[in-house]
């Protein structure tokens, strides 16, 4: 099992994660942009040339777990990520994807998209 699919597997959602950390500047982080609402920073294990994380700086654990009051938060994150990727100089494109659960591979129980720029497997996908 490959080390990535080993965290994802034996996370658990609840309580404070690393982001939380990261949020309240316990821990240092490569900030690209943070608001009231959501802080932006490299990913520090990159899976593609430039890889960053948009994470809310509310506390949600996953997607699963998003209601309607969260539409605007979710879609200021979107909106977040694509501004960041422009500042980020992601010309000809980049993939924003959100993990959700074990068989998702999350690995970090704390809502984030992840902004994967200039990535080697770019191509048709679903
Ligand atoms: O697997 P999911 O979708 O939950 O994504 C979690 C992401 O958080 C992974 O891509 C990790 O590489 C990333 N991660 C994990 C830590 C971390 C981080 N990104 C920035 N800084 C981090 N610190 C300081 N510590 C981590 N454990």
């Amino acid at each position: 099992m490959s080390d990535e699919i080993a965290k994802a597997q034996a996370a658990q959602p609840g309580g404070d994660t690393i982001f939380g950390k990261i949020i309240r500047k316990e821990i240092p982080a490569k900030i690209l942009y943070e608001d009231e609402q959501c802080i932006a920073f490299h990913d520090v294990a990159p899976q593609a040339p430039t890889h960053f994380l948009v994470v809310p700086r509310k506390p949600i654990t996953q997607m699963s777990k998003t209601d309607d009051g969260d539409a605007a938060l979710l879609g200021h994150l979107m909106l977040v990520a694509k501004n960041c990727a422009e500042k980020e100089g992601l010309k000809k494109g980049y993939r924003l994807v959100v993990n959700e659960g074990p068989d998702g591979g999350q690995s970090v129980y704390h809502i984030h998209v992840h902004v994967l720029g200039a990535d080697r497997w770019a191509g048709p996908r679903l």
